[in-house]
């Protein structure tokens, strides 16, 4: 009789179709989980993202083995922990008596490097398989990539929607005549709105011991735990899906980009964690967005932009990660070195689109996409915050970030720091923005119309001085000649002004 395979599933492959297990039998299986503590301190993870993880791993390997299959489960705690995969894998191999390891391909570059040295370091065959969960491969977009200049999202998407149908005519036309309605998803939303509640999972008894599990191992990490809501099984992550659906994809375009004070999440889905984990899988989320649709459960521009942000950012973040690594880790096209606040840490400061933003990622481990793009990602932008550090911030806190989609979000999309690979000009922006799409400016000390010194909206110096200081890098960017026109029509004083303000502020902050 052959021996048995060892199939190695990792936190983000919770999904019962993963490759990795696809074509084997449960006779000649045996499932290897574990709780490293490697994982979790890297970066030092916020406390609920980790108890998610925990909490999902363990139903997950529940359900295999309600299943038939034979699952070995390494608890944090359990004697011999060794803290990493490379040590875990080693102690089942010698535990089971085996010699072939099979793994979902995984999502992280760093954890492949340790994979692709298992056979030499642990003399063991590996089988690492493509994980299908992602629409295109990487082949696929490797080729979409090569011999472009730019890699703009938008042509990348379109090739998507062609390959799944999703939101395609039966004559291969974009749903509607168009191919994305963006324009018509940037409404401010109004204090009064209704806002739909997001549904929330007690905790069972899994969970209950995971939280106690947490709080004992990790209670320095960043973030409150408790109340602890997510979802963390399948079924409660679709149940998710559907009060989705219902609740608030009729409005999630409309209200994409707005902010309002208290409310976390207005109309978005807050799925990417589960998505991300294997608990939905993705084109499955699409599918039941287009049905809603197609039902005339929902307007177009909602179910066009819903289903832009993964089959077209996500996918495409994702290209550029595998296309990019691992130097993209180092990119700093601005070159700057400045340390985040510590209220980055704390949520402690008068800014109150800062506070807000920092004050619900504490609690929830969630920020919707505008809230990291154009608050804190724009102000880290601003200072002159090292991208490192800020890459680092954004891995730690939220509950969906892995390497793989943070990283090209954050340095790319955010910072601009890969200078214009992923993005054809920097997000940055004045507090006008912010004054536009949300109600924060209302409630803060600080005045937003206010340009220049004391008492004046941090964002307005910051911007202009940034224009300012990266005018060599920026000034032949097309899409920035009539804000440096603007600059330069200015007097000289009031320039001058710009500047000191910054400077002054810039100042309170080292
Ligand atoms: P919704 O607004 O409801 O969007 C629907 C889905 O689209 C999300 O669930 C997600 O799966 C997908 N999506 C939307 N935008 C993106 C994007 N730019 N890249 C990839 N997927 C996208 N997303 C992560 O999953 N993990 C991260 O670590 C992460 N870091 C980010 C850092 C910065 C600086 C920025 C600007 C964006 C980041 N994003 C990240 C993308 C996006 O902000 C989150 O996916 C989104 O806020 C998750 O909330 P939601 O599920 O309510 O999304
Ligand atoms: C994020 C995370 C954490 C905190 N802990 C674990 C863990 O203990 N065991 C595990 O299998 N996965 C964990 N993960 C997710 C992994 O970091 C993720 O699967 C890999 O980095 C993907 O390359
Ligand atoms: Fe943020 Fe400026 Fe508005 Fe205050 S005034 S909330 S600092 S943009």
């Amino acid at each position: 009789m052959a021996d048995k395979t060892l199939v190695f599933i990792l936190g983000d492959q919770l999904s019962r179709g993963i490759s990795s297990l696809r074509g084997m039998t449960k006779a000649d299986t045996i499932v290897l989980m574990a709780e490293v503590s490697d994982e979790a301190t890297s970066v030092r993870h916020h406390q609920k993202k980790i108890a998610f993880l925990f909490s999902a791993m363990r139903h997950f390997a529940k359900d295999l083995e309600k299943a038939g299959w034979i699952v070995d489960y390494v608890k944090l705690d359990a004697r011999g922990n060794s803290g990493s995969f490379t040590g875990e894998l080693k102690r089942a191999l010698k535990r089971h008596k085996l010699s072939d390891v099979r793994i979902t391909e995984p999502s992280e570059y760093r954890v492949l490097k340790d994979v692709e040295a298992w056979p030499e370091t642990l003399g063991c065959t590996v089988d690492i398989r493509a994980d299908d969960r992602f629409i295109a491969t990487h082949a696929e977009f490797g080729s979409w990539a090569s011999g472009r200049k730019q890699l703009r999202m938008e042509y990348f998407y379109r090739d998507m929607r062609k390959k799944t149908g999703l939101l395609m005519t039966d004559a291969g036309e974009p749903e509607g005549g168009k191919w994305n309605y963006d324009a018509e998803n940037r409404k401010p939303a109004g204090d009064d709105l209704f806002m739909p509640k997001i549904p929330r999972y007690e905790p069972d008894a899994i969970t209950k011991d995971v939280l106690k599990l947490v709080a004992k191992r990790f209670d320095n990490h960043f973030g409150e735990m408790e109340p602890f809501w997510f979802a963390v099984t399948s079924e409660q992550a679709e149940d998710a899906l559907e009060a989705f659906v219902s609740d608030a994809l009729p409005r999630f375009g409309d209200f994409q980009d707005a902010m309002l004070t208290g409310e976390a999440f207005l109309y978005h889905s807050v799925l990417s964690l589960y998505i991300n984990a294997g608990l939905l899988d993705p084109l499955a989320v699409c599918e039941r967005v287009a049905e809603a649709y197609a039902q005339g459960k929902a307007p177009l521009n909602a179910t066009e932009g819903f289903i832009r942000q993964i089959i077209g950012w996500r996918e495409y973040i994702r290209g550029i990660y595998w296309l990019k690594m691992p130097d993209y880790a180092d990119v700093n096209f601005f070159d700057t070195h400045r340390k985040l606040p510590d209220f980055y840490w704390t949520g402690q400061t008068d800014m109150l689109c800062l506070a807000e933003a920092i004050g619900q990622t504490k609690r929830e481990a969630y920020a919707h996409h505008i809230q990291r793009l154009m608050v804190t990602g724009n102000f880290a932008m601003l200072i002159g915050a090292a991208p490192r550090e800020i890459h680092e911030w954004y891995l730690i806190v939220y509950a969906d970030a892995y390497e793989w989609v943070e990283m090209p979000n954050v340095l790319g999309m955010s910072q601009f720091a890969d200078g214009g690979l992923l993005g054809s000009k920097p997000y940055a922006s004045s507090g006008n923005y912010i004054a536009k799409m949300s109600n924060y400016c209302k409630a803060c000390p600080y005045d937003v119309k206010k340009k220049t010194g004391e008492g004046a909206c941090p964002f307005n110096a910051l911007y202009w001085d940034f224009l300012d200081r990266n005018r060599d890098k920026l000034g032949g960017n097309p899409r920035l000649g009539t804000v440096y026109a603007s600059w330069d029509r200015m007097s000289d004083e009031k320039r001058g002004d710009y500047r000191d303000s910054a400077r002054a502020f810039l100042e309170t902050l080292d």
